[in-house]
């Protein structure tokens, strides 16, 4: 166990004394993740990943001040897995986030896994697997942190959770190795085959008139980002990704993956008619619609179970609400004062397998042999050295309570949703699509907004601050799946001389990395010697060999599907050895 029971009872003993504890409690779920069969939108049934036997997963639940235990076992058989509990800081617990490779080895088929932490966030999040590809697959489901102190509590009657997906029919394995291969030189990203609502479609929410709902809405998308709106009623945002914001009235909300919103909407007085909630996926994420495909589900407020379920109407033109314009209830001003400042400068391009990568700074990441968090504990003061990570993990280290800045201008054409674990963030500007790179002569919000999860826009740039209060390891990256497999992901490594000071890791942790054979010490190659010799660290593939370019691989693939240019693809594998050599870098 993590935490031993004298150094649990002590502080809350203590707490007790001075009156200050309510009801904290020990939360406790024991899940056991395993294949199940499902078919969520009526047209396929397929494998999908389970909790007891069960799909859609549970919802996690608890309340602010909390204990929450998850013990998991992995009886999948054929894959590793992971939780990741999205949004939640772990502050002074960063090896229970759940991304494999960096904050824990990947827990192999047959091990168990616990996850021990405390919940001081009240809010709407969420949880999924953190292991390479796997959460679309199905293993994701609601977080909720009750709060008995909510500035809103006395604003609604109740609360319901509406949780957003997008679907495959094809399972993410499959789906990974035809978008990352020689023959999608584009990268263009599988497009679902259907929009859900709470994992299914038609779903009827009875509400009584004149009540006042809280609804908390999660987007668990794999890529899709849905315009959502409720036929004939408004919605106040009062909380996004865990931060109370001012009241905001809005008619459409865009949700990006990964993001929520929590919001109040007041019934009508009369049970006259029934009415239709949409989401609607934002085609312009999809490089080719499919035809035939249904970008819309919905649901219904039904006020009389007797009364028909109208169809929704169409709309014609998107006008969302804008995140930016949001206020966090705390009033917290802009960290004015930099004192790190990171550029990310992201771009998609093939390498030279001829697959398409994705980048920050012209490196995409590969995930260490060790994982980065046990590199950080055993290299002991070269840990502030960003070389022991390795290359393509794509590292920054950040001193303990520096204000933090992340520039990130978008190279790409594609809109994009970014997330940084262990922290919120204040957006402290987002520019307008096609704005190009950022330039230091903007006005930013006073009072701006905080979130873990935003997006930029196509060909812009947004500046993020936050402060280094959380020592741990913390990914940044985009949030749409397809990319983080592609590579825009890059580590903080946030005050690790702290981590190796204060940190327990328990057990079973080491175990998981032992059944799986992976090694726990030393720099990302492993090396426990030579700290600086990253000889056999996991690298990406070689660039492209000069005079190929995008267009080029497009036009060979072309040709190679056409069976005209044989000699030409034998001259290409000849000239480019596929693959994730592992070769010695610096
Ligand atoms: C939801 O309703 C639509 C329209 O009637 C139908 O095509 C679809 O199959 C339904 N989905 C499910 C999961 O039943
Ligand atoms: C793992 O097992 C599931 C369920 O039997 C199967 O559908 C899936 O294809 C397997 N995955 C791999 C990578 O073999
Ligand atoms: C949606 O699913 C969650 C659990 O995932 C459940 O608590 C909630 O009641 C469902 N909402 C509706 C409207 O059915
Ligand atoms: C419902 O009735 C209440 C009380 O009379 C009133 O304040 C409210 O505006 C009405 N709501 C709507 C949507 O008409
Ligand atoms: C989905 O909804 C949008 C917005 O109302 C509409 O324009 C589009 O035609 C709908 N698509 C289908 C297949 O119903
Ligand atoms: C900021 O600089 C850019 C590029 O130099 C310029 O186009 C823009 O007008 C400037 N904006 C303001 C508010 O000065
Ligand atoms: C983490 O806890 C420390 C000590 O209580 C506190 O100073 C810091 O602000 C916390 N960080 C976050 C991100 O909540
Ligand atoms: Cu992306």
């Amino acid at each position: 166990m993590a935490i031993s029971l004298s150094n649990f009872l002590l502080p809350s003993i203590l707490l007790l004394a001075t009156g200050l504890l309510s009801e904290a409690a020990t939360v406790t779920y024991d899940f056991d993740v395993s294949w199940v069969h499902a078919n969520p939108d009526g047209a396929f049934v397929r494998p999908v990943i389970g909790i007891n036997g069960q799909w859609p997963i549970p919802t996690i639940t608890a309340t602010k001040g909390d204990r929450v235990i998850v013990n998991v076992k992995n009886s999948l058989g054929n894959e590793t897995t992971s939780l990741h509990f999205h949004g939640l800081f772990q502050n002074g617990t960063t090896h229970m986030d759940g991304p494999a490779s960096v904050t824990q080895c990947g827990i192999p088929p047959g091990s168990s896994f616990t996850y021990d932490f405390m919940v001081e966030q009240p809010g709407t999040y969420w949880y999924h697997s953190h292991t390479r590809g796997q959460y679309p697959d199905g293993l994701r489901g609601p977080l909720i942190i009750h709060d008995p102190d909510s500035p809103y509590k006395d604003q609604y009657d109740e609360e319901i959770i509406l949780t957003f997906e997008d679907w495959y029919h094809d399972m993410m394995n499959n789906l990974l190795a035809k978008f990352i291969s020689l023959s999608n030189p584009t990268g263009a990203e599988p497009v679902p085959q259907s929009a859900l609502w709470n994992s299914t479609q038609n779903i009827s929410i009875p509400v009584q008139p004149g009540k006042t709902y809280m609804f908390r809405m999660v987007n668990m998308a794999a890529f899709s980002a849905p315009y959502v709106w409720f036929e004939g009623h408004t919605m106040r945002v009062v909380e996004v990704d865990g931060i109370y914001t001012e009241p905001a009235e809005a008619n459409m909300l865009y949700m990006t993956a990964a993001q929520r919103y929590s919001v109040l909407i007041t019934m009508n007085n009369d049970t006259d008619s029934n009415f239709a909630f949409v989401a609607s996926m934002d085609q312009d994420l999809f490089d080719q619609v499919p035809e035939g495909l249904n970008p819309n589900v919905t649901g219904w407020l039904v006020y009389d179970d007797k009364k028909e379920l109208p169809a929704p109407a169409f709309v014609d033109e998107f006008d969302p609400f804008d995140d930016y314009t949001l206020v966090p209830q705390d009033g917290m001003s802009l960290l004015d004062e930099v004192d790190y400042s990171i550029t990310f400068d992201m771009k998609m391009d093939n390498l030279g397998d001829g697959a398409n990568y994705a980048f920050f700074n012209d490196i995409t990441y590969v995930r260490p042999k060790v994982p980065t968090l046990y590199t950080a504990l055993t290299t002991g003061s070269s840990a502030t050295n960003p070389a022991v990570y390795g290359v393509n993990t794509n590292s920054f280290v950040l001193n303990k309570n520096d204000v933090v800045e992340i520039i990130l201008n978008n190279d790409d054409p594609g809109k994009h949703p970014f997330h940084l674990h262990g922290h919120e963030f204040q957006v402290a500007f987002r520019s307008d699509e096609e704005a190009g790179a950022y330039v230091n002569n903007v006005t930013m919000p006073q009072v701006p907004m905080r979130r873990d999860t935003v997006l930029v826009r196509p060909n812009g740039n947004i500046v993020l601050r936050f402060r280094a209060n959380n020592p741990g390891i913390w990914l940044f990256h985009c949030h749409i799946e397809w990319h983080v497999a592609s590579g825009l992901v890059a580590t903080m490594v946030e005050a690790p001389l702290d981590l190796q000071q204060n940190l327990k890791v328990p057990e079973d942790h080491y175990q998981a990395c032992h059944d799986g054979n992976i090694p726990i010490e030393g720099n990302a190659a492993g090396n426990t010697v030579d700290l600086l010799d990253l000889t056999g660290a996991n690298v990406s593939p070689d660039p492209l060999p000069a005079g190929f370019t995008t267009k080029g691989i497009v036009a060979l693939v072309f040709s190679c599907l056409s069976a005209l240019l044989g000699v030409a693809v034998i001259a290409w594998y000849g000239a480019a050895p596929i693959g994730k050599a592992q070769k010695g870098s610096s």
